[in-house]
């Protein structure tokens, strides 16, 4: 692969020797790469400081072993996860996702990403992100609050309210978080914000569980107003997946004017031509803990098909990943653009492949990369340790206004950076070079140690 500058592309053969086969991680830094191009051409002071063969070492590696003991007396065995990639800007913060999927590729991109997503929030936040390979699925409560306290026994050696601050991600929502911060507490005897995505009865903060899905959205509606003088008004839209973001960009969607007509899970797809009904998604999923498939048993006009990338051959006019990494590719893409797809814009981290997003932008349709448009989550997090920081709790209009803000910011500076360094309307630039530029910056005050 040939870079045109020299650095980047002696950077990039490193991490690629030190990192073989960690492919998700290695598209992450690529694409991060590309766009620094213009900007360590013209800011020399980079290179000099070995800004970027930093950037893309973490400063922390964790993997550990978690046992546990399921419902059948049998001993199980995990493999536990904390990346702690750069507190040049504040602490270690970012999810934890349980999946089997889950290994130190994922978590390194996800780690390193989060980098960029952080400091675009415009709050005091470093990059982390964590997680394990177990499957929370059809796993019992018992198990799962089980495997919890045995997650956190090991990762609270790591983390600390001004340390590193983990939060949900795929698979890790407000039952997982409470369990954990159970643990921590036991363990610590110290009642701290050492986790976010808390629940509202112990120091969570309002909005946090809409926080992902409405900021998309916010961030979505900013896109198309400034670049094209669109809204969500009469808008179909297609949303994957049918976890915590799915859902909360569903209902802010449809309340910005749009018509949510699809989700999926990673069996298969709904479509209701009709437009989603919220309450019947979030009753299976919130409530039950079931399948996507079940809602068309409940909701006269819809229909499941089964496989999850045909959702993208569904008609609409602006389209939200929002499952997970690569679910979006070449083919999906070509089938949105030749059905006239005006706004794709990303909920989930890295889903959209290389090749679709050189579609997307190579047919003129406007692309919100994923480090801007679903860092309201995050963002909300930062919201949430402020809270508890100063033992308040805000309203949740207040910070609702506060995400909405972010969110109009973030597409903003993404794009007066990428129109800064010529290249106008291309938002991935944008967000990675105005995330970088503060890391950089704050790397070069803090100096090296030798
Ligand atoms: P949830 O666990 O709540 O939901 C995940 C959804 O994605 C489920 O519908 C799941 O389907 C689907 N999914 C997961 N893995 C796959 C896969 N391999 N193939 C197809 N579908 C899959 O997670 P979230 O909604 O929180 O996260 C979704 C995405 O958003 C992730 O990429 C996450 O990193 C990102 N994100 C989350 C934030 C948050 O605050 N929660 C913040 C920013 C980004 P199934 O049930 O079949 O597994
Ligand atoms: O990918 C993400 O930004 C998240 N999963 C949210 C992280 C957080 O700390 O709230």
């Amino acid at each position: 692969m040939a870079f045109k500058s020299e650095y980047l592309t002696k950077v990039y053969d490193k991490v690629c020797q030190r990192n073989k086969g960690e492919e998700e991680f290695l598209q992450a830094v690529r694409e991060v790469l590309e766009s620094l191009e213009p900007v360590v051409e013209q800011r020399p002071e980079i290179e000099k400081n070995g800004i970027i063969e930093r950037l893309v070492e973490p400063e922390r590696f964790i993997q550990f072993r978690v046992p546990w003991v399921d419902d059948n007396g049998n001993v199980q065995v995990n493999r536990g996860f904390r990346v702690q990639f750069n507190s040049a800007i504040g602490p270690y913060k970012g999810g934890l996702r349980l999946h089997p999927t889950v290994c130190a590729s994922v978590i390194k991109f996800l780690g390193f990403e989060q980098i960029f997503k952080n400091s675009l929030t415009g709050l005091p936040i470093g990059g982390g992100k964590g997680g394990s390979d177990f499957d929370p699925k059809g796993k019992s409560d018992n198990e799962v609050m089980r495997f919890c306290q045995s997650f956190m026994t090991e990762l609270s050696k790591h983390i600390g309210a001004d340390t590193d601050v983990p939060a949900g991600d795929i698979g890790v929502g407000a039952r997982e978080i409470g369990y954990m911060f159970g643990q921590y507490k036991r363990l610590r005897n110290e009642f701290t914000g050492v986790l976010t995505g808390k629940g509202l009865s112990y120091g969570g903060s309002l909005a946090r569980t809409e926080a992902t899905g409405y900021g998309l959205c916010y961030f979505t509606d900013e896109m198309i107003k400034c670049m094209k003088n669109e809204s969500f008004k009469g808008k179909t839209v297609v949303i994957s997946g049918s976890g915590n973001v799915a859902i909360y960009a569903t209902q802010k969607a449809t309340e910005l004017g749009g018509k949510v007509v699809a989700l999926s899970d990673s069996n298969g797809y709904i479509y209701d031509p009709n437009g989603i009904n919220l309450d019947v998604v979030k009753q299976i999923k919130e409530v039950e803990r079931g399948r996507i498939k079940e809602y068309v048993d409940r909701v006269q006009g819809a229909t499941y098909t089964e496989g999850c990338k045909g959702i993208w051959t569904i008609k609409c006019d602006i389209a939200l990943p929002c499952a997970t990494q690569n679910e979006l590719d070449g083919e999906s893409a070509d089938a949105l653009i030749k059905n006239g797809v005006i706004a794709v814009a990303e909920g989930a981290n890295m889903p959209s492949t290389p090749e679709a997003i050189e579609k997307f932008q190579a047919a003129g349709v406007m692309f919100g990369p994923a480090k801007a448009a679903n860092a309201g989550g995050v963002a909300t997090s930062a919201l949430e340790m402020s809270q508890n920081s100063e033992r308040l709790s805000w309203t949740f209009e207040e910070v609702d206004a506060k995400l909405k803000n972010i969110m109009v910011n973030i597409f903003h500076n993404s794009y007066n950076a990428a129109e800064k360094y010529g290249m106008k309307g291309n938002l991935v630039a944008g967000a990675n070079i105005a995330g970088f530029d503060k890391v950089a910056d704050a790397m070069m005050w803090q100096g090296v140690a030798y």
